[in-house]
């Protein structure tokens, strides 16, 4: 491992060109995020404050970093979970000279070691994907809030929880909802999760999708992408859910519905998006068929009750890189890939760096508002915040121009359609 006392801790420095290599190739797929940082790096708009981030280590977020890095922001980093490091990347960053604390396959007192180290010296403003860096502030660290502006969130089950944290009176500083820009959840969350999701089970798995039994748990926007596109690739998909909406959705969407009892009888490979703790629990896992694949796409590792599976289990062993082999009393073998981890980025690379050109993008603004709404005494009342509508059409309008493609404008006599309550048949 290489450490250099309050500077970085990586798993190999000298990975670093290889690490680089995949940073440009993230820049060359992230225009948005790439035109913030040629229009701010002149005006240099997080000079003089510390950004502290915990978010998965990849070469996307490695854009994102020295995005926030080239715009005058001093930036410490660790990761949000022990399996979705990449230590190229991460020994790029350290390199780089960016104070980053992540590799991969770190337990879990090294992981809150590593977010300590990253708040030691004191952030203006904080940077979470599923919350774990501002519950550290808020349960261990409360007084580091006198001095911290604001944060930001990226996934749903984050803002779930900050959202409870605000109506409890507990949070102590404002923090924007990235997850719940359009911008971020109606692509990052459908078709990114859709493909890296995939991604994550075939590297893991190399198994045919086509004619399979494709148990999806949960229909929201993730389990919505992974359904879609687990069906593109020819699987028979299963969705179980718990809200009568979703479940509407899937069935009309042309999946099949029932209850994981039902669907644990009869599925061939099985992706939990919940955000919910055991969903596949003993009794599913002992009603599998031989050879059933299991996996999870949520935030947390809680969604798979392995504890209850390893107590089930006669005998187990890696059968491939992200990929334990269980054995059950009953006899038959049950595979879980990446320990029941979030699968697209333990055993893939995450989301395409297209697709998260947008939700960093919204990451960026969100922490330039807060330095703003600081400087020129804006409202930093501690709330959960949404940026602004109009923020999700201008990242739309970037993208849909770096991707080569124009839309129509309407004329000015549809503007006044559009409020004419005179008009009618
Ligand atoms: C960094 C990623 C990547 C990637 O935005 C996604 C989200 O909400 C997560 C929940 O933990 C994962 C995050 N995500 C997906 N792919 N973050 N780099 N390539």
């Amino acid at each position: 491992m290489d450490h250099k006392e309050g500077a970085y801790k990586v798993r190999d420095l000298s990975l670093a060109p290889q690490g680089r290599l995949r940073i440009e190739w993230a820049e060359s797929r992230m225009p948005v995020l790439m035109s913030l940082r040629e229009k701010y790096a002149k005006l240099k708009p997080f000079a003089g404050y510390k950004i502290t981030g915990c978010l998965h280590v990849t070469k996307e977020t490695a854009v994102l970093i020295e995005t926030l890095a080239a715009c005058g922001a001093e930036v410490a980093w660790s990761g949000c979970n022990p399996l979705s490091t990449n230590d190229e990347v991460a020994a790029a960053l350290a390199e780089a000279g960016i104070e980053i604390y992540a590799w991969h396959g770190m337990d879990t007192e090294e992981f809150y070691w590593c977010i300590e180290r990253s708040i030691d010296k004191p952030p203006h403003t904080t940077l979470d994907d599923g919350a774990d860096l501002i519950f550290t502030v808020h349960h261990k660290y409360p007084h580091l809030a006198d001095h911290i502006i604001g944060g930001s969130e990226e996934t749903t089950t984050g803002v779930h929880r900050l959202r409870a944290m605000a109506e409890d009176g507990k949070l102590l500083y404002p923090v924007y909802a990235v997850n719940d820009a359009e911008t971020k959840w109606d692509f990052d969350n459908v078709y990114g999760t859709g493909q890296s999701t995939l991604d994550g089970i075939l590297r893991a798995s190399s198994v045919m999708l086509a004619g399979k039994n494709f148990v999806v748990a949960g229909y929201g926007h993730c389990g919505r992408g992974v359904a879609m596109r687990a069906k593109g690739m020819g699987a028979n998909v299963i969705v179980t859910e718990v809200k009568p909406t979703a479940a509407l959705k899937a069935i009309l969407e042309g999946h099949r519905v029932m209850t994981m009892e039902e669907a644990a009888k009869i599925g061939d490979i099985f992706v939990t998006a919940t955000g919910m703790r055991d969903i596949i629990r003993g009794e599913h896992f002992l009603s599998m068929k031989e050879g059933a694949i299991v996996s999870n796409t949520g935030h947390y590792d809680v969604e798979l009750n392995l504890v209850e599976l390893r107590e089930l289990a006669v005998d187990a062993r890696t059968i491939r890189d992200n990929n334990i082999e269980y054995t059950l009393e009953n006899g038959r073998k049950i595979y879980v890939l990446a320990d029941g981890r979030l699968v697209n980025l333990a055993a893939a690379e995450g989301h395409p760096s297209e697709v998260m050109d947008m939700s960093f993008a919204n990451q960026f603004m969100a922490h330039l508002n807060l330095i703003q709404a600081h400087e020129n005494g804006g409202d930093l009342s501690p709330r959960v915040i949404d940026l602004p509508e109009e923020l999700d059409q201008e990242i739309a309008r970037i993208k849909l121009e770096t991707m080569g493609l124009e839309i129509d404008s309407l004329t000015e006599e549809q503007v006044a359609y559009a409020t004419d309550y005179a008009a009618g048949t």
